[in-house]
Formats: structure tokens, C-alpha cells, sequence
């Protein structure tokens, strides 16, 4: 257990109970096959989300009147299998209670136990957003592997439940496999060509689950926007693009992972716009159903008065309330 203290993710001041959305980290990256780093991830992205205003407004919604929990890192884990049954673990009672997880990796193989742990009779669909298709069966000798999540997912939601956004780099067995077993691409090039919106309304139109999942791999991004990632390949979405997948989602959308961002190789844009992203699913869910409109006249704490009095997490290990 490290005796510093973590910053929390900032406006997550609701307690576990209270809380409609729910943050947690899992600094592990030990599938990662070219640039290790995003098990620092979860820590720096919550860092960098004190830059921003907890105003937003588009949504005219206050995220410190939002019921956010920040429940800290998961312990490191040794293998891919443990992290999984470590994980499932700890979501099934997020799910089970109706919260909405808002997962930050780690590299994305940790967002397969994400999905495992949803309770099979819900009708959710996964919008699998990423530059690479991550279709193989195994790699390097692992199934868990993060170049393989899309494939487990598939097998487990079935290939009709996975549409797969923004890639733009498959080997040619994975091209195969998936012409075979028939996940829906639309790849980056189709958001230049037919812009966001359109391509993610025909994504969620495809999907045609009540209840929709985002997991996000940062190099989804272009590398120019998000240069810090594990395997960065260029010609990819930029950031307006996902925060429109976003907004397009919004109303059926139950939970969100963003994974494979990697400090080592960031100038802190990368991490500041994960960090982002993460307060954009909140603030497009909370606003679609009706959120808290913000206190008016009500005192409001500068942000360097809310980093001094709520930034800090005890111990970084979690444990959930029961
Ligand atoms: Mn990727």
C-alpha cells in the first residue's frame, strides 16, 4: 500500500452510495506490445482534470452538482488473468447497483472483464472505438492480450453487438476473421468522408441495444491530438469527432473505459484529453437525463479552493462499500 495519497478526479465528491457515476483506475499494462506506460494512466489523467471548469456551458450543468465517486486504483495484478477476475469483481456491484463506470486503464485488455462482468440478460451494445481491430485470436501466446479485446468481445456479446469505429490497421488474418464472423467497421476514413455524426447514428442505429458501452482507445485519436498511446498510428479521428460519438450516444449509453493513454510519452495532452473526455460522457449522460441545473447564487469554490480541500484519496487500493 503507498503511503503518498492520490489526487481524486476533480468534482468527484459524492460518496460510493450517493453516486450515479463512478471512476475507478487500473494501472495495469502488461499486454501492452510496443510502448509500455499506461499503467501511470489513471493517476495523471485524474491530475489533469482539475484543469478545467466544473461549469460546463454547452449542457449548462455543474459537475460539482453531479454525484461522482472516485473509488481510487485496483490493485497492480501479476497476469492478464488475475487483472480479469480482479476487475470483474470489482465492477459487478457498479453494475448491479446501476451506476455508471467510467474505467480508466491500463492498456485494453482491461476492458474485456469491464463487459464480462455485465449481467448477460441486459441489451447492451459496445461501441469498440480504436485504430487497430484487435481481432486476433491470441496473441503472443495470449488470449487476454490487448490486441485480441475486440475479438472477445464478439464472442462474448455476439459479432452483432461490437461495432468497431476509427480503424485504420489490421493484419490480414484479422481481416479475414472478422469477414468471416461479421463485426460491424466503419473505418477513420468514414468520418472524413461522411462526418461524425453520421457515421455514429448509423453505428448506434446498427447496434440496436437499449443500453450502449464506449471503450475507447486513445489512439482511436489521431497522434497529432494524442501522441502518448502504446502503438500510435496516424490518419485517425480527431478529438470533436469522439466527443460527437459521444453526444450521439448519450441517451442509451451506461458506461465508458478510456485506455492505452501512456505518460511516458506525453507532453500532458494526451492525459488532459482523456481526462476530458471522461467529464464529456458525464456531463451528455447527465444533461440527457435531466441532470441537476447548477445552484444559482450558491457560492461557488475557486478551482484552487477545490484542489486544497478535495483532491485527496486515501491508500490506493479500492474497496466498495456494501
Ligand atoms: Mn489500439
Amino acid at each position: 500500500m503507498p503511503s503518498t495519497q492520490l489526487p481524486l478526479f476533480a468534482d468527484a465528491r459524492a460518496s460510493y452510495r450517493e453516486a450515479r457515476y463512478i471512476i475507478l483506475g487500473i494501472p495495469f499494462d502488461r499486454t501492452t506490445s510496443f510502448r509500455p506506460g499506461a499503467r501511470f494512466a489513471p493517476d495523471v489523467v485524474r491530475q489533469q482534470s482539475w484543469n478545467f471548469e466544473s461549469y460546463n456551458y454547452e449542457t449548462d450543468l455543474d459537475l460539482s452538482d453531479v454525484p461522482i465517486h472516485d473509488l481510487g486504483n485496483s490493485e497492480e495484478f501479476g497476469s492478464a488473468e488475475e487483472m480479469a477476475e480482479g476487475v470483474r469483481e470489482l465492477l459487478t456491484p457498479i453494475w448491479r447497483a446501476g451506476k455508471f463506470p467510467i474505467t480508466l486503464g491500463g492498456d485494453h485488455s482491461c476492458s474485456v472483464p469491464v463487459l464480462e462482468a455485465v449481467d448477460r440478460s441486459r441489451s447492451l451494445g459496445v461501441l469498440y472505438l480504436d485504430a487497430h481491430l484487435d481481432f486476433r485470436d491470441h496473441y503472443l501466446n495470449d488470449r487476454r492480450s490487448h490486441a485480441c479485446s475486440a475479438r472477445r468481445m464478439v464472442e462474448l456479446l455476439g459479432a452483432d453487438r461490437v461495432v468497431h469505429l476509427g480503424v485504420r490497421s489490421m493484419s490480414q488474418d484479422e481481416k479475414r476473421d472478422n469477414d468471416r464472423l461479421g463485426m460491424r467497421v466503419h473505418p477513420s476514413d468514414a468520418f472524413r468522408e461522411r462526418g461524425a455524426r453520421a457515421v455514429a447514428d448509423l453505428a448506434l442505429q446498427e447496434l440496436g441495444t437499449k443500453e450502449v458501452y464506449i471503450t475507447l482507445d486513445i489512439d482511436v485519436v489521431d497522434p497529432s491530438f494524442a501522441p502518448a498511446t502504446g502503438t500510435p498510428e496516424p490518419f485517425g479521428l480527431n478529438p470533436v469527432d469522439v466527443k460527437t460519438i459521444i453526444g450521439a450516444a448519450a441517451d442509451r449509453l451506461v458506461g465508458i473505459d478510456i485506455m492505452e493513454v501512456s505518460p511516458p510519452w506525453d507532453h500532458g495532452n494526451t492525459a488532459l484529453l482523456a481526462a476530458r473526455l471522461a467529464r464529456e460522457a458525464i456531463l451528455r449522460v447527465e444533461h440527457r437525463r435531466g441532470g441537476a441545473r447548477p445552484r444559482r447564487g450558491a457560492v461557488r469554490a475557486s478551482r484552487a479552493q477545490r484542489i486544497r480541500t478535495d483532491s485527496r484519496l486515501d491508500g490506493a487500493r479500492v474497496s466498495i462499500p456494501k
